[in-house]
């Protein structure tokens, strides 16, 4: 075994995300001559119980300056980390929480903090000279796989000036044959919606993420205008595409009220589950994100209750990728599955734990992007090496969407005849998972 190596240097830089906002990039260089860097994403929907960016304040770059977060990583955890062996990512992550000391990574950042932490993981895969997606994958113990994309076509809420309610209106390829032919579909299906919305003269650009701005009167007719785009595409909805969502509902509600401002319409928890209910019978919704507010568990455990065996539902902001609130998700029934994000966690080590308790609940996992995001592609990798079977990333536009979706090719590339494509397998227990069994198990 050749001695592990050690770090020898952390540098820190100022560099700028998709929103033109600045963020901060960690570079951590090792004594074998390798290294390894990583840029902090930031969120605009954020859940009140995610790690916390460290931002300046003040009225330069409306007070999102990033100047304290260098610090903090050139002044307090660089002089901590050189010397140590770089494969000692828990202690390393050990190590910068005890550091920071507080509940919300406050005293450091977050941004500081994740941007270091992945930068370790880097570096460490670059020692190990493998690709990031291999080293997890062998060190986590699993099979690799290529994960089932979930792609943005219409933006909406805190993405898109608040034009319509919902967040994310999305599409899935479940019966594909592959991660590329996912991407084919999704593409035709985005422009068909791009088509359409110019036809109906509502085409205005792009949100947040790259999906098309929302340029409607209702919740539904989005919903409306997303199955006409999949049928312009030449799918029929439902077979080889489904429809998911990012409900965001935290945006517009709490407490059990909820104001969806496009429809002037005001709705208690219950209202809200009879109007997704609606939904979910009328269109092929699949999978559904954070449907109520991130402080109403007993709505979030009578919807699962309610609708759990019929699709995926996510916890995003409700849970903000902590072992500890998963832990107490997965005791109350609410919930099926988690989004994982490296920088509501704060450290790869955490993002880990609540990846290996999901996978031990048996929830689904779907590693995710934010809506700042940059040319760091580690999400892929990690979706990747860790089989997590889903990867959210945004829109088909905007080269920080698309870098990620291109790295995915270029990995199955290197997988070569080992590739493995995790397609449907997330949607086993759903409405889809069920028709396509059966479907697969009918004769000829
Ligand atoms: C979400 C993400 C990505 P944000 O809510 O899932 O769409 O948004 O990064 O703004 O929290
Ligand atoms: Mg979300």
């Amino acid at each position: 075994m050749p001695d592990p190596a050690l770090i020898t240097a952390v540098h820190a830089e100022r560099v700028w995300d998709s929103r033109g906002w600045p963020t901060i990039e960690v570079q951590v260089q090792l004594d074998d001559g390798q290294s390894g860097q990583a840029i902090a994403p930031a969120g605009a929907s954020r859940g009140t119980r995610e790690a916390v960016d460290l931002r300046d304040g003040g009225p330069r770059l409306a007070g999102k300056d990033v100047q304290q977060a260098l610090a903090a990583v050139r002044e307090r955890i660089a002089p901590m980390l050189i010397g140590r062996a770089v494969g000692d990512q828990e202690g390393i992550d050990a190590a910068m929480i005890a550091l920071d000391g507080t509940a919300l990574k406050s005293r450091l950042g977050g941004n500081a903090m994740v941007a270091t932490s992945l930068a370790v993981l880097h570096a460490a895969a670059a020692s190990a000279r493998q690709p990031l997606w291999q080293y997890l994958s062998q060190r986590q113990g699993t099979q690799p796989s290529l994960p089932l994309p979930e792609i943005q076509i219409f933006g909406g809420g805190a993405h898109a000036g608040r034009r319509v309610d919902i967040q994310d209106f999305m599409v899935m390829v479940p019966g594909a044959g592959s991660y590329a032919e996912t991407l084919e579909v999704t593409a035709e299906i985005y422009h068909a919606a791009g088509s359409l919305m110019k036809q109906a003269g509502k085409l205005a650009g792009v949100a947040d993420e790259g999906g098309w701005w929302p340029m409607f009167d209702d919740n539904r007719e989005a919903l409306d205008m997303l199955m006409r785009a999949i049928e312009l595409a030449g799918e029929r909805p439902g077979d080889r595409v489904v429809i998911s969502l990012d409900i965001a509902a935290s945006e517009f509600g709490s407490k059990g009220r909820y104001r969806l401002g496009l429809e002037d319409r005001a709705l208690d928890t219950e209202g809200m589950i009879r109007m997704l209910g609606e939904w979910l019978q009328a269109y092929p919704i699949a999978s559904i994100e954070d449907p109520l507010a991130e402080d109403d568990p007993e709505g979030m455990r009578a919807f699962t209750q309610a609708w759990g065996h019929h699709l995926q539902i996510i916890g995003d902001d409700f849970l903000v990728t902590q072992e500890r609130l998963l832990e107490q998700a997965i005791a109350q029934g609410a919930c099926n599955a988690v989004l994982i994000k490296c920088n509501q966690a704060g450290t790869v080590s955490e993002t880990l734990r609540t990846w290996d308790r999901a996978r031990r609940a048996g929830w689904g996992q779907i590693v995710s992007a934010r809506s700042g995001e940059t040319e760091d592609v580690s999400i892929v990798h990690l979706s990747v090496g860790l089989d997590a079977a889903q990867l959210k990333v945004g829109s088909f536009a905007r080269s920080e969407r698309m870098v990620k979706w291109n790295e995915g090719l270029r990995i199955a590339r290197a997988m070569g005849s080992q590739a493995r494509f995790a397609g449907g397998r997330a949607l086993a227990g759903t409405w889809w998972g069920r028709q396509h069994a059966a479907v697969r198990s009918t004769p000829a």
